[in-house]
């Protein structure tokens, strides 16, 4: 059986029927699309006495889903505040938000398929660009079959409804096992350690941030990333709440971020050392009586095992090694087990690094021994409107997770959820021999920015038969690519965050409209992609299919029919409706994602409809965050799984990576992301770069002092990889031994067409970074606690 697919990089509620094969072209073409708009343009909000139209939206850009109020004098964009009235956001916004008209109308933005001639790029129609992938792509496949194919879908993809809705069918008519998505270099250890222990891999606590009296945040910078595996507009806000209602706030991160500055208490610890402090944590509980599993008893398997496996690691073995006082570690459990109700919360920082699922594991493992899972003011699981893996299927049990159906050629990684690690994907392409990988399909990625080993990845992609893009910029990446498509403006779509709202502190449910009409002859995404999955199948058809515009165009409806006519079906049996015949009469004539969302919200958990969403633009709320136990769990025995064997086999790892070194004397690189950045792609903005340097190597004064680096100055930092040059910025705000560069510049190479970001180009912080290393379990990057040596850099005249 095929894998399921995983669109993106946070996987949705897509059905189980997405992995049947796309469908031919239907009979001849009469149905072809019905006019563009599937939504009615005319549903104007509000409209002020000088004709300024105000619609509202939720902004795509993050995973914090704030409402945008968006002014528009026709088409035209003349003001973005938050909307008051959002019921989820309340009016907050970030820089960013604001940015998306700037965003929408950028000179330098891709606006009709771009064809690579040489070293010059020409603008070409969409009739004679999908002729052009037909031309190039199909042989590639006849002759080297589906693996010679590879596929890369980065972070926006999970922002949208076309990328989050149609990239499996992509995925399926290549027939590549060469998947690869930014989930490895992010949030994939999460991903294992919930599937392992909860049933699935979107079974994601979040912490009950509005409700708890204390959080625990480890490697996570909130009040600047807007939060992540946590939808929480204006976590700010909501962290203040926090402490105003007297509870508590903890923050362990090597640096001092702006959320640690919010906090009653910042703990510094030395990168990549989380799991033996949160295994020190729950020696404490266990060796203190302090473990009350509370409303969890009878529901968990392994908490003996756990408690054996914890006895490794009493804060006094651990205390050096992470860098933090054993007194503080025991003292942070005690208050854990003493809070009325508490949370622990890791992100980027705990995955992204070597033990990346040891640590994303014992993250719940102590919200299960605190008794704080699936309680209020704990970690608890969203019932999301849409549905979602933890709603379907028979309550309380399930298949569990599988990995390792099939493994990489070169390195022998398993996949993982359908996935391959993006880590693999240069060596996929510069190893000769059979399978290997030939061309390449990104959609909405950057990997030759935002994957670790940037080099080794733009010469890999220099070096492909083929490549097309689906992207908005001709940027580091896609500069490699023989045929750009480009992604419609943000305004020209109607959004509904699918994936963020399964993972969102409140149960929430919001439908964005488009705000503008989409230029002529301009597709949306969805459009794309399946036009791309009909031409890539046709390389398994004997006979010349029909790949003209018209026959392109009534595939696409073919398709899309049969994908919501199974999904109908199904929706049918869970609701009880007579047929899904009657409820796709009842969703037409929407079509594309909208008509599937459409379907997902009448078979999810409220029963609600994308009408109930239209009559309501600033969103409906459903309500706090509900107990959701047994019943959202997924485990073959209907139990959570405390210490699952793939994870517990893991510790022996742990353990001798405690006591074979020491890492005292090496500076430690982490990364860090700015409240005006988005990964690489937002650096062409001008009020979002305009300011201060930012991509500077960060480094505490007594380090500086030792290796003489002056503030201001270039330091070049060298790893076993690569090395690279960045001004240093001396502060306290990094513990000693510790240095931080963010990620996502480099920008200003040939080929590029990013005038603002050439301006300010800093360096790839990932072209310091081993590709080959990763998190084992997981396939994900190791992003953090990269070690490296800092010297100055002589100063180039200019
Ligand atoms: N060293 C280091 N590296 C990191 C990280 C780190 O912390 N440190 N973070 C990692 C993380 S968490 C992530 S998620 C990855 C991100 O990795 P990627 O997803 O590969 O990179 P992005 O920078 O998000 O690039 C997004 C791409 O999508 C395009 N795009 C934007 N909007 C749209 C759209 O609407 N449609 C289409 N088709 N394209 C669009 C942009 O032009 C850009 O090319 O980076 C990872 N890399
Ligand atoms: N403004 C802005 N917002 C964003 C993004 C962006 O680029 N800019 N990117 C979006 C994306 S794709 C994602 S995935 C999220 C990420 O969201 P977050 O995880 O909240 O963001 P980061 O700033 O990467 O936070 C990681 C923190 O981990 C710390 N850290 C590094 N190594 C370690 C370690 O070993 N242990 C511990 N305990 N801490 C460590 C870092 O100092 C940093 O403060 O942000 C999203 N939001
Ligand atoms: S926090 Fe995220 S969702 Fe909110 S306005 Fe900023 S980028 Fe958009
Ligand atoms: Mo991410």
């Amino acid at each position: 059986m095929p894998a399921p697919p995983h669109p993106g990089h946070r996987p949705t509620a897509v059905p189980a029927t997405w992995e049947d094969r796309v469908d031919g072209a239907g009979p001849a073409s009469n149905r072809q699309h019905a006019a563009r708009g599937d939504v009615a343009m005319s549903r104007v909000h509000t409209t002020t006495p000088d004709g300024i139209r105000v619609g509202f939206r939720t902004c795509p850009l993050c995973e914090s889903s704030c409402g945008l109020a968006v002014s528009l004098a026709g088409d035209e964009v003349v003001g973005i505040r938050g909307d008051a009235a959002d019921v989820f956001s309340r009016g907050f916004l970030c820089p960013k938000g604001v940015s998306v008209a700037a965003l929408d109308t950028d000179p330098d933005r891709v606006r009709t398929p771009l064809l690579r001639r040489g070293d010059d790029v020409v603008p070409v129609s969409w009739d004679d660009a999908f002729a052009e992938v037909h031309r190039r792509l199909v042989p590639i496949l006849r002759e080297h079959g589906p693996n010679a194919v590879a596929l890369y879908s980065g972070n926006p993809t999970s922002h949208n409804l076309s990328g989050l809705l149609y990239t499996s069918v992509l995925l399926r008519a290549l027939g590549t096992q060469n998947y690869f998505t930014a989930t490895t270099l992010d949030a994939m250890p999460k991903m294992v350690a919930a599937g392992l222990m909860f049933g699935t891999q979107m079974s994601i606590a979040v912490p009950d941030v509005d409700r708890t009296d204390y959080l625990l945040v480890l490697g996570a910078n909130p009040a600047e990333s807007n939060g992540s595996l946590m939808t929480a507009p204006d976590m700010p806000g909501r962290l203040r709440a926090l402490r105003a209602r007297g509870g508590r706030l903890v923050v362990v991160d090597p640096r001092r971020t702006r959320t640690a500055e919010l906090a009653d208490e910042h703990v510094t610890l030395r990168p990549g050392t989380d799991a033996y402090f949160l295994f020190a944590v729950v020696h404490v509980l266990v060796a203190e009586g302090l473990v009350r599993l509370g409303h969890l008893d009878g529901l968990v398997n392994g908490v003996a095992d756990v408690g054996r496996l914890a006895t490794a690691f009493p804060p006094e073995a651990v205390a050096s090694r992470c860098a933090v006082p054993a007194g503080t570690i025991r003292r942070l459990a005690r208050e854990l087990a003493a809070a009325p109700s508490a949370a622990v919360y890791g992100r980027l920082g705990t995955c992204a690094q070597e033990f990346g699922t040891l640590t994303s594991w014992l993250v719940d493992v102590i919200n299960v021994l605190t008794g704080n899972l699936d309680r209020p003011g704990g970690a608890m699981f969203t019932l999301p409107a849409s549905g979602s893996a933890t709603t379907q299927g028979l309550p309380g049990r399930g298949q569990g997770v599988r990995f390792g159906r099939w493994h990489s050629r070169v390195g022998g990684h398993p996949e993982i959820f359908g996935e391959l690690p993006a880590g693999c994907l240069a060596e996929e392409i510069d190893t000769p021999g059979t399978g290997q990988v030939r061309a390449l399909v990104t959609l909405a990625g950057n990997p030759a920015l935002s994957a670790p080993n940037g080099p080794r990845i733009s010469r890999a992609l220099a070096s492909l038969d083929f490549m097309v893009s689906v992207d908005i910029y001709r940027n580091e990446t896609t500069r490699h690519a023989d045929l750009i498509l480009p992604a419609p403006r943000i305004l020209t779509r109607s959004h509904y965050d699918l994936g963020n709202y399964q993972l969102a502190v409140r149960n929430i449910a919001n439908y964005s409209e488009p705000l503008v009409e989409r230029a002529a002859g301009e597709f949306d995404e969805w459009e794309i992609l399946l036009r791309l999955a009909r031409i890539a199948q046709s390389a398994t058809e004997p006979d010349d299919p029909d790949l003209s515009a018209e026959g392109l165009a009534a595939a696409v409806t073919a398709t899309d029919d049969a994908i919501a006519s199974r999904l109908a079906g199904r929706t049918a049996r869970t609701i009880g409706a007579a047929s899904g015949a009657e409820l796709l009469a009842a969703v037409s004539p929407r079509r594309g994602p909208d008509r599937l969302l459409d379907l997902m919200l009448r078979g999810g958990p409220y029963r609600l409809s994308l009408d109930d969403l239209l009559a309501q633009p600033h969103g409906i709320d459903l309500g706090p965050l509900r107990t959701r136990l047994p019943d959202a769990l997924r485990t073959p025995s209907g139990a959570v799984e405390l210490a699952p064997a793939p994870i517990a086999a893991d510790v022996d790892r742990l353990r001798e990576a405690l006591s074979s070194r020491s890492g005292e004397d090496t500076l430690i690189l982490i990364g860090r992301r700015h409240l005006r950045s988005n990964n690489s792609w937002m650096h062409n903005i001008g009020t979002l770069v305009k300011g201060r340097d930012r991509c500077t190597v960060q480094v505490h004064p007594t380090d500086a002092a030792r290796l003489a680096l002056v503030d201001g100055q270039p330091a070049r930092l060298s790893s076993h990889v690569g090395a690279v040059e960045a001004p240093v910025e001396i502060t306290i705000a990094v513990m000693p031994g510790v240095v931080s560069l963010p990620h996502g510049w480099g920008h200003g190479r040939p080929g590029t067409n990013l005038r603002v970001a050439a301006g300010r180009p800093g360096t790839n912080v990932n072209d310091l970074i081993d590709e080959t290393v990763m998190d084992p379990l997981s396939g994900n990057a190791v992003l953090n606690g990269i070690p490296v040596t800092v010297t100055p850099a002589a100063v180039t005249a200019s």
